[in-house]
């Protein structure tokens, strides 16, 4: 008898999660199906399971559907995470959520990056309950900074526990409210940041963020919201520039060229230093240490480091690679440290 491990998702081994490196998930089979063909340039393209969701795994890239809403990606993500623990891959793994979404003040056709995503009570947190107990995630995201080619909008998304009343729709089979109640609740989303509206980014980003993993969010908009409530026809969106602008960013951080320098969060880490400059960071006020090739800058963090200031000091300037020291903190500890990098060392000049 085969022992069905992981329920939803139809898996019945895990040892092909241990090298992964990014989960792309999105809402239905075809997209999924479309994601992985689009990373299929090596012709190993494998489909690992099928239940509620289906599972692709494509390169070192999973790719998965998780349905509509909160409840159903929150299921998705957690047999994803658990097929993860279960495969002891523990390494840098980037959940990336590829959707659609309605834009406000953006045209039909946008990328739209989440920054932040919000709750129907405009709070970047996700609210469950757990045997009557409120429990209340953050949802956290890493902004994606990538390409400059690409033309994307940051912005905070809402993500909504119904696609008509929450999301300000009057064409449900309800309605609440009047259009000016509707016209006004999308200005004041505008107002305050809001570029898209969809229904899973903000479960999404809080079970990523407690799993300790990073969860980036691109969705592409099928109607400003602004000027209309009714979506585009599909075939009049080009989904494939989402795809494509998934594929590409993949590959550019698979190739090490952006995961440190040009991608994720803040621009820090995007300079080079030599030696010989990273040994003038030597003091408490202006402390850099390395690791590899990566170099830090600490000192905000000395007065909380738990191992003590002097242990960050004797290493200030470059003075001992990090390396090992690195690779002994904990995965949320190795994130941490991603904040603090501000260059790559790279060789001096000869001469
Ligand atoms: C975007 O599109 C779906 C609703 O039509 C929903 O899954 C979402 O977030
Ligand atoms: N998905 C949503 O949730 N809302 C839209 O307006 C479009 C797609």
């Amino acid at each position: 008898m085969v022992l069905l491990l992981l329920h939803h998702l139809g898996l019945t081994s895990v040892h092909e999660f241990a090298d992964v490196k990014f989960i792309c998930v999105c809402g239905t089979n075809e997209r999924a199906h479309e994601i992985a063909k689009a990373f299929n340039v090596n012709n190993d393209m494998r489909e690992l399971g099928r239940s509620r969701f289906v599972v692709y795994k494509v390169q070192n890239v999973i790719v998965c559907s998780h349905g509509m809403g909160g409840p159903s990606i929150s299921i998705c993500l957690n047999e994803l995470i658990k097929a993860l623990n279960m495969a002891c891959n523990c390494a840098d793994v980037t959940f990336i959520r590829v959707g659609t979404s309605g834009g406000i003040g953006v045209p039909p056709g946008t990328i739209v990056c989440t920054t932040e995503a919000l709750n129907e009570d405009l709070e970047p947190f996700y609210l469950t309950n757990i045997m009557g107990k409120k429990m209340k995630y953050p949802a956290i995201l890493d902004t994606g900074d990538i390409e400059e080619e690409i033309v994307v909008v940051h912005g905070k998304t809402l993500s909504t526990n119904c696609f008509y009343e929450n999301q300000a729709r009057t064409d449900g089979a309800f309605c609440s409210f009047t259009q000016d109640d509707q016209r006004a609740y999308i200005r004041k989303l505008y107002s305050i940041g809001v570029r898209n509206i969809e229904m899973e980014i903000v479960t999404f980003a809080a079970i990523v963020h407690r799993a300790g993993l990073r969860a980036v969010a691109y969705c592409i908009t099928l109607v400003d919201r602004l000027e209309d409530q009714a979506l585009i026809p599909p075939e009049n969106i080009d989904v494939g520039k989402l795809i494509s602008t998934i594929v590409r960013i993949v590959g550019k951080m698979n190739k090490g060229l952006c995961r440190h320098c040009l991608a994720f969060g803040t621009r820090r880490g995007k300079d080079l230093v030599t030696r010989c400059e990273l040994r003038q960071h030597d003091r408490a006020e202006d402390l850099w240490i390395v690791a590899g090739d990566r170099v830090f800058g600490v000192s905000e963090f000395l007065l909380e480091h738990p191992g003590g200031q002097r242990s960050l000091l004797k290493r200030g300037g470059g003075a001992m690679d990090c390396l090992e020291d690195l690779a002994f903190h904990s995965q949320k500890g190795r994130w941490m440290w991603d904040n603090f990098q501000v260059a790559r060392l790279v060789e001096c000049a000869p001469g």
